[in-house]
């Protein structure tokens, strides 16, 4: 059983990254509008190294995605298997999609490239998402608590949180920007 507290944070992250036209689903035609949102916020155009890293990326993280928790085979991720592959993850089974997108969201975060996201670094990405940016920067403030910068190892131990912690106040709740449920 998944609790409200998780459900919400899983639901959260479907709806405010995965399913990008609001369709109640998560299928291919996200991810190819995830591809064009992201790259023209970053100026990159086709035929770039960094387009192509964001395509190749995101396309393999959808083929991932469909593999895992598709059960019914339909072309498309619904709610209740989103969580169900979920709670997958917090049993201790964790699918390469999972590993790719969390190295992904570092990635798109670290824009110096210099090994560890900032404030500014990780609130500018959760803007261009569309979401509140001091909201965002005041949950990298809780997540990173009190220093100003996260570490890739960091990042992953807090990632692992978001998805299987029911702590309320465990500090990788805010690793996605938001800081309440
Ligand atoms: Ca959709
Ligand atoms: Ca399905
Ligand atoms: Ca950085």
């Amino acid at each position: 059983m998944v609790s409200d507290f998780r459900k919400k944070k899983l639901l959260y992250v479907f709806k405010s990254f995965f399913d990008t036209d609001g369709s109640g689903n998560i299928e291919k035609d996200d991810f190819t509008a995830a591809i064009e949102r992201i790259t023209k916020n970053r100026g990159w155009s086709a035929g770039d190294e960094k387009y192509k890293f964001i395509e190749e990326t995101l396309l393999k993280i959808w083929s991932g995605i469909q593999e895992v928790a598709d059960d019914n085979k339909d072309g498309q991720v619904s709610q209740d298997e989103w969580i169900a592959m979920w709670d997958k993850f917090s049993n201790n089974e964790v699918f390469e999609w999972q590993n790719l997108y969390c190295k992904f969201a570092f990635t798109l975060e670290d824009a110096s490239d210099d090994g560890s996201i900032d404030a500014e670094e990780f609130s500018s990405v959760y803007a261009s998402f569309g979401l509140d940016k001091d909201e965002a920067v005041q949950a990298f403030q809780k997540m990173a608590q009190g220093k100003s910068e996260v570490t890739w190892a960091e990042f992953q131990e807090l990632w692992k949180e978001y998805f299987s912690s029911e702590d309320v106040a465990a500090p990788g709740n805010y690793i996605f920007g938001k800081t309440s449920y």
